[in-house]
């Protein structure tokens, strides 16, 4: 299946098209395609991480409680940053305050299992960097989820809160038996293929 910037359809092509097809330049002009080796983080919506390569960081503006920030993040094979290392720690502020606004948002991490130990949902230890006076458990102690600052500070808060999240992930999330590809064009990027083998 191929998107046609033309007509804005997808449609099927029955043969002609396989992995090594796609670095020979037989298709049309209009049709660009990427496979996970060489697409970008600007190609799925996201922006570089200044991470490591095929690390991306997206920011998200509408406001969400943790659960369902989880959700939007896992929508497209992302999930909340996680801050495992200084490094890591470094970059997200960076792309914070590279940001045209936005003051706190939800990353990755809770002490829900036990108080004061705030681990990744991945079991390691978040790297941690508190705002003075934080964490405070404030408010009967409900406080078991965490925000970045834009200065990289964290806050603890409720895990019901409703904040704006960052979500990462990864430019190599694909099935090594799934090669897909995009179809973009200047304004707009359509899926329209997913080949199994
Ligand atoms: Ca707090």
């Amino acid at each position: 299946m191929v998107y046609d910037l033309d007509t804005r359809l997808c449609f099927l092509r029955s043969k002609g098209i396989s992995v090594g097809a796609l670095t020979k330049p037989h298709l049309p002009t209009n049709i660009r395609a990427f496979t996970k080796d060489d697409i970008t983080c600007s190609d799925i919506g996201y922006q570089e991480s200044n991470w490591q390569k095929d690390r991306c960081f997206k920011a998200h503006y509408d406001i969400k409680t943790k659960p369902e920030a989880d959700k939007e993040c896992a929508k497209d094979n992302g999930f909340l940053v996680q801050i495992d290392s200084i490094s890591k720690h470094n970059a997200v502020k960076q792309f914070i305050q590279s940001l045209p606004s936005g003051n706190k948002f939800f990353i990755d991490g809770s002490d829900e299992a036990i108080e004061d130990d705030w681990r990744l949902s991945d079991g390691n230890l978040l790297y941690l960097d508190w705002k003075p006076g934080e964490p405070n458990s404030c408010c009967k102690k409900y406080e078991h989820c965490v925000i970045i600052f834009r200065n990289g500070k964290y806050n603890d808060v409720s895990c019901i809160a409703e904040i704006s999240f960052l979500c990462e992930r990864s430019l190599r999330t694909f099935d090594p038996e799934i090669l897909s590809v995009f179809w973009s064009g200047p304004l707009f990027i359509k899926f329209c293929i997913i080949f199994k083998f």
